[in-house]
């Protein structure tokens, strides 16, 4: 298969475009590298080293001798988006090419104008590429679960049964996001579904939940590989942050209480059921949405559990309840379903003590890399 990775040099995108390519596929990256801009605005870095793009694609050539093909450029430049569907065809795409940040997307009216323009206006030139160019290829979006929010009942997988003054239909589930990041999400997943219906694209919203974890087969191959991992205020993310917290001497920072309730998934998962999903593409015209994790967990549950295997590991772990800078619900029901990907013969990673070892150990090696100062949150909702 031809498959286009959208933002194939970030966190998911790099580890899928190598899990597809080891496996015989043609695999097109196509990224702006303004990941990277984020990080010098924030003064913040990987904790992992990170090459350019260009050294990766070539180590990657050296070891597998399969090549990896190269676009640089912004998904909001029409022109650049035609041009890369018109050169490589691609049967289907894998869209990660966002601003994934909720703190990020909350610092100032400019940064939220900034991540819905960029998110809602990419998204919207790779639907109009694939209706122009290529209208069979299966667009294989990346949502996430915080679409949903925190809703006193189950949430199902993107469509829910509802009876109304005697009538009956099925219909979107409904969206109380936890950002402006995550608004933008919905707001794509509603653009998508409407251009299936009006085109006949075919599309999988892919409702991701926080992704733990660094290492996949082919990442973890030599430096020039490694994938890359946050643990600063804005990009870091709950699981992966405390690991690294724990590791240099930093207090694990639970917000508020720690109550709040979140699904949760390994690297390893994220690239399967990417795979999964475009091996088993939509139908024309189908809006097909999945639940894509692998357990839930409460925030102060992960920080407890880092802080046990911390201290069996010999290392101090302290638990700080940090005043909340988001506006969420601490205690709350959560109850996710999460089944289509199972079906289509997902085998989860669940999480183990030995993944949050390899974590520490991870952040022990690198630990000269992190900067103190950008581990608070800085970003307030208020
Ligand atoms: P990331 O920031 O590491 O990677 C995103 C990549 O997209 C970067 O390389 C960036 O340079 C590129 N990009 C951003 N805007 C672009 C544009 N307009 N044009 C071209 N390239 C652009 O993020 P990630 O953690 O790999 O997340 C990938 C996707 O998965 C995002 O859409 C995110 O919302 C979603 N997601 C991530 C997580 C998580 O825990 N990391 C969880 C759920 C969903
Ligand atoms: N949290 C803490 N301490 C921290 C970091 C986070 O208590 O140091 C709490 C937050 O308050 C929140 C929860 O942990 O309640 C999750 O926060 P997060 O930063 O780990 O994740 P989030 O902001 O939701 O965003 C991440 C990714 C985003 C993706 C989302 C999936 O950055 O791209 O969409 O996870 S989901 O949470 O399912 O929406």
């Amino acid at each position: 298969m031809r498959i286009l990775i959208a933002g194939g040099d970030g966190f998911c995108g790099w580890p899928t475009a190598l899990h597809f390519s080891a496996r015989g596929h043609e695999v097109a990256i196509v990224d702006s590298l303004i990941r990277r801009q984020w990080d010098e605005e924030l003064g913040t870095q990987s904790l992992t080293p990170i090459y350019s793009l260009e050294e990766r694609v070539s180590a990657w050539k050296e070891h597998s001798g399969r090549e990896i093909r190269t676009y640089i450029g912004d998904l909001t430049d029409y022109s650049l988006v035609e041009r890369v569907f018109r050169d490589f065809q691609p049967e289907a795409v894998v869209h990660y090419a966002e601003q994934r940040s909720a703190p990020y997307s909350m610092i100032d009216r400019e940064h939220a104008v900034f991540t819905q323009v960029n998110n809602v206006v990419g998204t919207l030139n790779v639907l109009y590429a694939i209706k122009e160019i290529t209208p069979d290829c299966h667009l294989i979006k990346l949502g996430t679960m915080g679409e949903y929010g925190t809703p006193n009942i189950d949430i199902e997988e993107g469509y829910i049964r509802i009876q109304h003054k005697g009538r009956e239909d099925v219909l979107p589930y409904p969206k109380q996001p936890f950002s402006f990041y995550h608004l933008s999400k919905v707001h794509d997943s509603h653009n998508i579904m409407f251009a299936c219906k009006a085109w006949g694209i075919r599309a999988t919203d892919l409702n991701q939940g926080v992704v733990y974890g660094l290492w996949t087969d082919e990442t973890r191959v030599e430096e020039r590989l490694f994938n890359r991992v946050d643990y600063d205020g804005v990009f870091g993310t709950a699981l992966n942050r405390f690991c690294i917290q724990a590791a240099v001497g930093h207090d694990l920072t639970v917000y508020g209480k720690g109550g709040q309730t979140r699904a949760f998934l390994d690297i390893r998962d994220t690239v399967q059921c990417v795979e999964l999903a475009a091996l088993h593409p939509a139908d024309a015209g189908e809006f097909r949405v999945f639940n894509q994790f692998t357990e839930q967990f409460s925030v102060l549950e992960l920080a407890q559990r880092v802080k046990r295997v911390a201290e069996e590991m010999g290392i101090r772990a302290n638990i700080a309840h940090l005043p909340n800078p988001r506006v969420e619900k601490e205690e709350h029901y959560y109850n996710a379903v999460h089944t289509k990907l199972i079906d289509l013969g997902l085998k989860p990673h669940l999480l183990s003590d030995d993944i949050i070892r390899e974590l520490i150990l991870t952040a022990q090696r690198y630990k000269d890399r992190v900067n103190f100062d950008v581990i608070k949150p800085t970003a307030s909702w208020r």
